[in-house]
């Protein structure tokens, strides 16, 4: 078949999209900075701890997971050090705060004691907008599934507990969309719900905004993605997994706050789950069109003779709560990318896979036209390709790859034959708009914006 459309991704387009994805992971930027007598200061000020035993520990999820974490208690720009300490022996753990003395001095402002083996998750956020910062803590004890979560409010370097619940997963949110987050709380202990808390101005204290139902049974539970749906609703998935005959079968609860409280909108009274979200492939909610609001993903067959069986379309809850599809799309983040059909090209387009002979992986695009099958697409993944031979180009190919060397594309595209023109790629711009490939963070990003 003759080769009539070329189409070419600019690398240096792709490695400065690279950069920016990376330095966007929350985690390392909270870490502190390079060593400098200030670090040095800090760490001997920590020596005192560890003389008595605490060893450094980190929070194993959420996106603060450094030993030592900067936070501004007190919103007057000269932030404060958490450090995560634990004696796992005795089952202790303590937040050590150190507040900055003079310009490179250090003192213990004061620290926050629990009992447990792990820090789960640590979070930082003012909840009753009083500006004095509240800390979030999910504790792990032993090897119980089960945890317990903590809030607490500082004020003048007195620590207060205000809130505490046992919890699968938490994240911190505005879901009410005025300023201010609140405490999202996922459980399945006995039975599957959700709960939204908010803090009282004066006292801090906790107040239930509203409990949703979950999707229960799950075996891997709990995996919270936060986004706007629409224009006015913040939403959060609950996204869990459970093994039904062999296979794992995903699926997604999508939380709002609305006019009725915490609502699950995926919900059915009569089935007790979200039925609709049901799927049998790892593809979970994103902003698979980079318009910054999440699209939640349908996996159905492809269309006649198809191999890859995997045709997503993307919807998207609208302010009402009502679902209204998107686009489609080929692929997912298990396979490291993601191509957005043309809308002619969906329900009528199928993939073909095969092990191209430089030891990548190929996926076509196929359009049965007039009896003859003809390919619209190719996209070539190669895995170990280096830096220098993705520069080189491969004579007449185009590679993008992240700068690691070890995610690797490229693409020819080949339409023939006589076929409609509405199916036809136009330009390698419309593949480039088109084409979206994954990091190693799990972040989606354009090959060109
Ligand atoms: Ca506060
Ligand atoms: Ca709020
Ligand atoms: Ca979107």
């Amino acid at each position: 078949m003759k080769r009539g459309l070329r189409l070419v991704i600019i690398f240096t387009v792709m490695a400065t999209v690279l950069c920016g994805c990376s330095l966007g992971n929350t985690s390392e930027l909270l870490s502190l900075p390079d060593p400098s007598p200030e670090h040095a200061a800090l760490l001997s000020a920590v020596e005192s701890q560890t003389r008595q035993g605490w060893e450094f520990a980190s929070p194993l999820n959420g996106e603060n997971r450094s030993t030592m974490q900067s936070v501004d208690f007190y919103s007057d720009g000269i932030p404060e050090t958490v450090v995560f300490l634990r004696k796992p022996n005795e089952m202790r753990l303590r937040m050590a705060v150190y507040a900055k003395t003079g310009s490179q001095g250090y003192r213990l402002a004061f620290s926050v004691d629990c009992s447990g083996n792990q820090f789960d998750m640590a979070d930082f956020a003012d909840l009753n907008g009083d500006g004095n910062t509240e800390i979030v803590v999910g504790l792990r004890s032993g090897s119980s599934a089960l945890m317990s979560i903590s809030v607490y409010t500082v004020e003048n370097d007195t620590v207060r507990s205000v809130f505490d619940t046992s919890y699968t997963a938490a994240a911190l949110s505005d879901m009410t969309r005025n300023g201010i987050k609140e405490l999202l709380v996922v459980n399945y202990a006995d039975r599957a719900f959700a709960r939204l808390y908010s803090f009282g101005r004066a006292d801090c204290s906790a107040a239930l905004l509203g409990e949703a139902p979950l999707s229960p049974n799950m075996s891997k539970p709990g995996e919270l993605i936060l986004g706007m749906f629409n224009e006015r609703t913040a939403g959060a998935v609950v996204e869990g997994s459970y093994v039904e005959h062999g296979s794992t079968v995903y699926i997604s609860d999508y939380l709002a706050y609305t006019e009725n409280g915490l609502e699950n909108l995926s919900y059915s009274e009569f089935f007790g789950y979200s039925y609709t979200t049901v799927r049998n492939e790892n593809v979970v909610s994103c902003d698979i069109n980079f318009d910054s609001y999440l699209e939640f993903p349908i996996v159905t067959p492809e269309p006649n003779g198809g191999t890859a069986g995997k045709y997503i379309s993307w919807y998207r809850y609208d302010s009402r709560g009502d679902l209204s599809f998107l686009c489609a799309s080929y692929g997912s983040t298990a396979d490291s990318w993601y191509f957005l059909y043309p809308e002619s090209w969906r329900g009528r387009v199928y993939t073909r896979h095969s092990a191209d002979g430089d030891g990548g992986e190929l996926t076509e695009f196929v359009y049965d036209h007039q009896g003859s099958s003809c390919v619209l697409l190719s996209v070539y993944l190669y895995p170990h390709l280096t830096d220098a031979e993705v520069a080189s180009g491969g004579g007449t190919r185009t590679f993008i790859t992240d700068k690691a060397g070890n995610l690797v594309y490229a693409l020819i595209g080949a339409p023939s034959l006589q076929i409609p023109s509405e199916m036809l790629v136009r330009s390698y711009g419309d593949v480039k708009r088109s084409l979206a490939a994954v990091n190693s963070y799990g972040e989606a990003f354009l090959a060109a914006r």
